[in-house]
């Protein structure tokens, strides 16, 4: 949903963080927080406001972001990484010494520093891209693997539990709020009949075969800024869930939104495949940049692994048309079922791959 916000709030907000802005405008094509360009004369900023009603805990959220961060920077630092102010978000401090700002309406809003000279995709083209992307992502949570700090907090709680998706889901095709389900049966059925594969990658968690990690929960491929003249990805950024997951989601958010042939708001899924050379570049990246803090069937399961997270994802786009799209923030009257869509035959199209998917899967182990 986008919500209204008064055109001098952001000037104000940054100015509260001891900013002097000479602009603020919109920026990015993220479908949760409102995030602002702020220039100053010194250096340009982003400014974001919290989506609450997605993270009702944003306070324990900034706590989250605050922790990792510095954890990440502390790591890079001793790994002599050079260039690390590029590498990592960098909160900028309120002058009181906090992490964020709670206006007087309750809303909680941050400060990062830009990272320049870098841009995220929302759509990633060639191979190399993705390897880079990827490699990102892995290469985040290996850094984090070693996290020793206070447990995370569980930002959206069950963010990834498949199961309750599916539930959700079910509920609200059976109560139809908005009187949307009519038009959707045929899609809405194929979902209902796949709760066996939703529930898989949970199952094997539950039986000790997949371990809770720190994972970043949200990888698709615009949550990586890739440098504007090397390509080299620079920063993982949208932090919002890191917090305790299986590591196969962050593969499986890459797979989704890049391994496929159309755009996730495509109107017209029908002509849709995998597009497999992009595929076995995330497979290969992701591998490489999370190296030897995997265990073996962390690395075998990421076709499963892909193919949950998409219907997971199909749950919730078609979910969410159906609710009166409450939560996904839509440019146009039904995105979220376009959406929704993608995603099915995204599904539908890597069951058809699956064989031989998995044969290469298995040469990168
Ligand atoms: P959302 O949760 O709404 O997706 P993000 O945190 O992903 O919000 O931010 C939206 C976009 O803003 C990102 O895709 C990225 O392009 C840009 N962005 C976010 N943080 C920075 C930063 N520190 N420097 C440069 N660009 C950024
Ligand atoms: C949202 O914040 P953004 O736009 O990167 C969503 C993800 C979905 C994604 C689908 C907190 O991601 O879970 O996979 O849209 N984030 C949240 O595009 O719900
Ligand atoms: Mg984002």
């Amino acid at each position: 949903m986008t919500r209204i916000v008064p055109k001098d709030l952001p000037t104000h907000i940054a100015e509260v963080f001891g900013l002097a802005p000479v602009s603020a405008r919109t920026y990015g094509g993220g479908h949760i927080n409102d995030t602002y360009l702020i220039e100053t004369h010194a250096r340009p900023y982003i400014l974001q406001r919290i989506n609450d009603a997605v993270f009702t805990r944003p306070v324990e959220l900034m706590e989250n972001v605050g922790l990792v961060t510095r954890h990440v920077r502390a790591r890079l630092e001793a790994d002599g990484v050079d260039d690390v102010d590029r590498r990592v978000l960098t909160l900028v401090q309120t002058p009181e010494g906090t992490d964020f700002h709670s206006d007087p309406y309750g809303q909680v809003w941050r400060v990062f520093e830009f990272i320049g000279g870098a841009t995220s995709h929302e759509v990633i083209t060639t191979p190399v891209q993705a390897y880079k992307a990827a490699q990102a992502f892995g290469h985040f949570q290996r850094l984090l693997a070693d996290y020793d700090g206070p447990r995370l907090h569980e930002t959206i709680p069950r963010f990834h539990d498949t199961v309750k998706r599916y539930a959700d889901f079910a509920a609200v095709v059976e109560t139809d709020p908005v009187g949307r389900v009519a038009g959707v049966r045929e899609e809405a059925d194929w979902l209902l009949a796949h709760e066996e594969l939703a529930g898989s990658m949970l199952r094997l968690a539950a039986e000790g075969v997949l371990p809770e990690r720190i994972t970043h929960n949200d990888t698709k491929l615009s949550n990586v800024l890739l440098d504007d003249v090397t390509g080299e990805a620079m920063c993982v950024v949208d932090l919002d869930t890191v917090m305790p997951g299986l590591s196969l989601y962050d593969f499986a958010d890459l797979c989704r939104s890049g391994a496929t042939t159309v755009a996730e708001d495509a109107p017209d899924a029908s002509g849709l495949d995998v597009d497999v050379p992009m595929f076995q570049a995330l497979a290969e990246g992701y591998l490489a940049g999370a190296g030897s803090s995997l265990l073996p069937a962390e690395r075998e399961l990421l076709v499963l692994a892909g193919k949950v997270m998409t219907l997971e994802q199909a749950y919730r786009f078609l979910g969410d048309h159906l609710a009166g799209d409450t939560y996904y923030q839509i440019s146009r009257p039904g995105q979220n079922l376009d959406r929704a869509r993608t995603q099915i035959a995204l599904v539908k199209a890597l069951q058809r791959h699956e064989g031989a998917l998995n044969s290469y899967v298995a040469t990168l182990s």
